[in-house]
């Protein structure tokens, strides 16, 4: 496996051993993370191959007392797209603890296919099957004790967020976390966009109240505002793919948070 192959030469075990570690490692934790009450997170959006982005955010904060949540959408788009997940799950192997990987709608194009997707495209069949088995594995959503959820697209619509280890990936909820986009109005549901689902306020603050978050940090949409629904829904992008900007958004787990204020913003 060429992913393997890759990998091993900077982890000294061989390529099947790889593979089953990340795999281990995925395994062992929840769909849903939950961080501890000390220390600082920090939140990166979208990479979408820009491997730059990932080192420079590592470079920075790959320390105590930060922990590194990614919001998903490692691969496509950039040029970079291969280096940056491998890079990426290097990482997580060596560091466990300290990093973690969320999934974006991109990891999950054997779950439901899209265009365009170069990163997909170019590699060979034997490589998109154990891309798409480690993708499968990655955690949908991370949380802290005073009150921050944080994911790719959208809220799922659960009971609560426990059921999240019993969701399937591809059914609606799964759809609405990696594909789902916000816009900034009172609605509830507003259908789907170019086979996108659309919600507003109502929908964010039903489940925002559901599951006692304050804030939503969120990325998936470049061109979103920073901050909508009483400054509570907050949308980072971390590529300079899209953005000639890359923003990450740090938060203090010892500090009360009310809103996407109470967060530091930070352009790497
Ligand atoms: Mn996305």
């Amino acid at each position: 496996m060429e992913l393997g192959n890759i990998l091993r030469e900077m982890i000294d075990i061989n390529p099947e051993q790889i593979v089953e570690k990340a795999i281990e490692i995925l395994e062992r934790e929840s769909r849903l993370i939950r961080l501890p009450s000390e220390g600082k997170v920090v939140f990166v959006g979208d990479t979408h191959g820009d491997w730059d982005a990932s080192q420079e955010v590592i470079r920075r904060y790959l320390k105590k007392p930060y922990r590194v949540v990614f919001l998903g959408d490692y691969v496509d788009r950039g040029s970079y797209s291969k280096e940056n997940i491998q890079y990426l799950l290097q990482l997580k192997l060596e560091h466990p603890e300290e990093i973690f990987l969320l999934a974006g709608n991109h990891e999950g194009f054997m779950v439901k296919e899209f265009y365009p997707s170069n990163f997909w495209k170019s590699l060979s069949l034997e490589e998109r099957e154990t891309f798409g088995w480690i993708f499968s594995k990655l955690p949908l959503a991370a949380t802290t004790p005073n009150g921050i959820l944080a994911l790719h697209g959208v809220l799922p619509d659960l009971q609560s967020l426990d059921d999240l280890d019993q969701m399937k990936l591809g059914d609606e909820n799964w759809d609405r976390m990696v594909w789902g986009d916000f816009t900034e109005n009172e609605m509830d549901y507003l259908g789907e966009l170019w086979g996108r689902p659309q919600f507003g306020g109502q929908y964010f603050n039903r489940l925002m109240e559901r599951y006692q978050k304050q804030v939503l940090v969120r990325s998936h949409q470049p061109h979103a505002p920073l901050m909508m629904f009483q400054n509570r829904c907050l949308t980072i992008f971390t590529s300079h793919v899209y953005l000639p900007i890359r923003t990450i958004a740090i938060a203090d787990l010892e500090k009360e948070i009310r809103n996407g204020e109470d967060l530091v913003l930070e352009r790497i």
